[in-house]
């Protein structure tokens, strides 16, 4: 399968926030560093909520580890991080762990929505431009109350990982699209 241009660029976006620590490889730290600052983006969230999020982020660290580390030299480089368009069933189900466990922690209360506030708190979390993330959540349609429902997130973010897609809601986040 030949990825979109869209999906490749968003996925190099992807890789550049995921070297959370900017030493321009993906390695375990890396993602600790991250799950840390994204848990801590809504404290109000349950418990539960933030666990499960850092173990999503603990699962998909060592899913791209395992199978993108092509060299085996522990660490993820830019040229073996392109193959994660290339076999995108190797990632769904850590990918969608991911997504709902983020979607879910941008819904502190419960009621399967998502207000504009947690997410961009978790979206800045994450290291997206705040420009980006507003022109994200305004093409999910929000409410009359400014807020999305989980679902609507969570199937944004399967589809931000789709290698054949293009034209989504998710293309907002790349700086330029
Ligand atoms: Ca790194
Ligand atoms: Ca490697």
């Amino acid at each position: 399968m030949v990825p979109t241009t869209e999906a490749t660029n968003r996925i190099e976006l992807v890789f550049s926030l995921f070297d959370a620590d900017g030493n321009g490889y993906l390695e375990l730290p890396d993602f600790e560093l991250m799950s840390t600052r994204v848990v801590a983006a809504v404290p109000g969230a349950p418990e539960a909520a933030k666990e499960r999020l850092a173990a999503a982020f603990r699962r998909y660290g060592d899913t791209l580890l395992t199978e993108l580390d092509a060299n085996g030299d522990g660490r993820v480089s830019p040229e073996e991080f392109t193959s994660v368009v290339l076999n995108p069933q190797r990632f769904d189900a850590a990918v969608d762990e991911f997504a709902e466990a983020l979607a879910a922690m941008g819904d502190p209360d419960g009621d399967g929505f998502v207000a504009r506030a947690e997410f961009i708190a978790l979206m800045i979390a994450i290291g997206f431009a705040r420009p980006n993330i507003e022109a994200l959540f305004d093409a999910f349609g929000p409410d009359g109350q400014d807020r999305v429902r989980v679902s609507t997130w969570a199937d944004g973010i399967r589809d931000y990982y789709r290698p054949e897609k293009s034209g989504i809601a998710g293309d907002h986040l790349v700086p330029g699209a």
